[in-house]
């Protein structure tokens, strides 16, 4: 094997000194498969990170990127166009929910949050209520790096390192509530009462000065946490009450994850806006972006007082290739059946890993869509060092694992069989049994 100088490349949310003495290296990847630089082949337990949805090297999302790359390579969005991005909205908005017709790009969740907090406000100054700039999100939420989606993030270790953040930043508690929720299927008995706290802030600052409130509908980075009955609703019957936006972070949760296009479809509650990335292209081309509901983009088209309406935008905003990968990929979602794929794995993984319960170290199971999430007791002086002992372990027999502190989470690509899920587990079972 003829392995390149590791020195240069500072990889991103790694030990590098840990990766650097023991690397994990991945040099292709076929299906539901990894090949490592040793030849072995390593089953997907978690779709890259959470992203190839379809598979990996899908052959129509592949044809469809070389015919792209062959004919428009590149082309500016900035007052030119090409029709792949205008063709792609159009097939989003038919297949969002009812009132989100129109769709802003970037190229990754990070820009796609940041999008988003930035629409909210030019949205609210647009129509006149310019008082309304605080920005809501929630504890142990996840959107992106940027410093827009740190500052209404709540992971602790994303946050503290990096100064003041943005002003004007408040956050809901979070929902896990494993005392009285574990062990959960689906959405968690548990917790409604949480949303209630948003009243609390709006009592505090007044709605006239509160912009948007953000939540992902299944946290998922910080450790799969499903919300409770009834929380998504009632959040939204509080935004509507006191004219906030709601904003729905579908970067995990978004293109089929839980069985529907959107978790907002899955809930049957309608956000104002909706930021995705990874599953648009089933991760082969970076693309992110914001469904915008119809009264926010005719406001701010008839209502901003320059010509161009919304100063924002990325070089890559809709770039050629990361259209012509979503629109394959839409394609492929349709007629694979994909999502009613998600649906039926979804049940098996459920059940399989739920009979884990009682193995050793485990504190929680929780299951929604197929997304699975295994929570192991930390070691007391060293918390997250036995998830992490447990990600290497798989690695060595064959199975990619994602774990948060010590939180494993399964979200296979969509294709997965029972037999692959059965896999998964019973590698899982045995390294269980191995460790301290
Ligand atoms: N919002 C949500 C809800 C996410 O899950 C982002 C925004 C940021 O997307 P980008 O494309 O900028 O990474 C995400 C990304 C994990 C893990 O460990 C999760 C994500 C990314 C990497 C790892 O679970 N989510
Ligand atoms: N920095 C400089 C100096 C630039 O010229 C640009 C874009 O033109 C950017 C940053 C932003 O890059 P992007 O549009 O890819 O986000």
């Amino acid at each position: 094997m003829n392995r390149p100088a590791l020195d240069s490349f500072w990889i991103p949310f790694t030990s590098n000194r840990e990766f650097k003495a023991d690397p994990r290296m991945i040099v292709s990847a076929k299906g539901m498969y990894y090949q490592s630089e040793d030849g072995r082949d390593i089953l997907d337990g978690t779709a890259g990170l959470w992203c190839c949805n379809a598979g990996h090297s899908h052959p129509k999302i592949v044809e469809a990127i070389s015919k792209s790359v062959a004919t428009l390579d590149y082309a500016p969005n900035f007052q030119f166009g090409h029709p792949g991005a205008f063709e792609l909205s159009a097939r989003l908005a038919d297949a969002f929910p009812e009132h989100l017709n129109h769709f802003f790009f970037a190229n990754s969740g990070s820009e796609a949050v940041d999008s988003a907090l930035k629409i909210a406000l030019a949205y609210q100054r647009a129509r006149g209520k310019g008082s309304k700039t605080r920005l809501i999100g929630r504890e142990r939420g996840y959107h992106g790096v940027g410093f827009g989606g740190i500052s209404v993030g709540g992971i602790v270790k994303n946050r503290m390192y990096f100064g003041n953040l943005i002003a004007g930043v408040d956050h809901l508690r979070h929902t896990h509530d494993p005392a009285r929720n574990a062990y959960s299927r689906g959405e968690v008995e548990f917790g409604v009462e949480r949303a209630e706290d948003l009243l609390g802030l709006i009592q505090l600052h007044d709605a006239s000065n509160i912009a948007a409130v953000i939540v992902e509908p299944v946290a998922g980075s910080t450790g799969v946490l499903p919300p409770p009955k009834g929380y998504l609703q009632r959040l939204r019957q509080i935004c509507d009450e006191h004219d906030i936006l709601l904003i729905f972070d579908e970067v995990i949760t978004g293109f089929g994850r839980l069985g529907e296009m959107t978790a907002a479809q899955y809930f049957g509650v309608e956000p104002d806006l909706i930021t995705f990335a990874k599953g648009v292209t089933s991760g082969v081309i970076p693309l992110g972006g914001v469904a915008v509901r119809d009264e926010i983009y005719e406001t701010m088209l008839e209502g901003a007082d320059a010509p161009i309406e919304l100063f924002h935008g990325y070089t890559y905003s809709g770039h050629p290739l990361a259209t012509a990968a979503a629109l394959a990929c839409l394609d492929i979602y349709e007629t694979e059946s994909l999502f009613s794929r998600v649906r039926e794995q979804g049940a098996v993984l459920e059940e399989k890993t739920h009979q884990l319960k009682g193995a050793n170290h485990i504190i929680d199971i929780r299951t929604i869509g197929l997304i699975a999430g295994i929570e192991l007791a930390p070691d007391p002086d060293r918390p997250g060092a036995r998830g992490f002992e447990v990600m290497k372990k798989s690695w060595q027999k064959g199975l990619m694992v994602r774990v948060t502190g010590d939180t494993l989470a399964l979200s296979p690509p969509f294709i997965v069989t029972p037999a692959q899920i059965e896999d998964m587990l019973s590698i899982l079972t045995d390294i269980l049994s191995e460790i301290e």
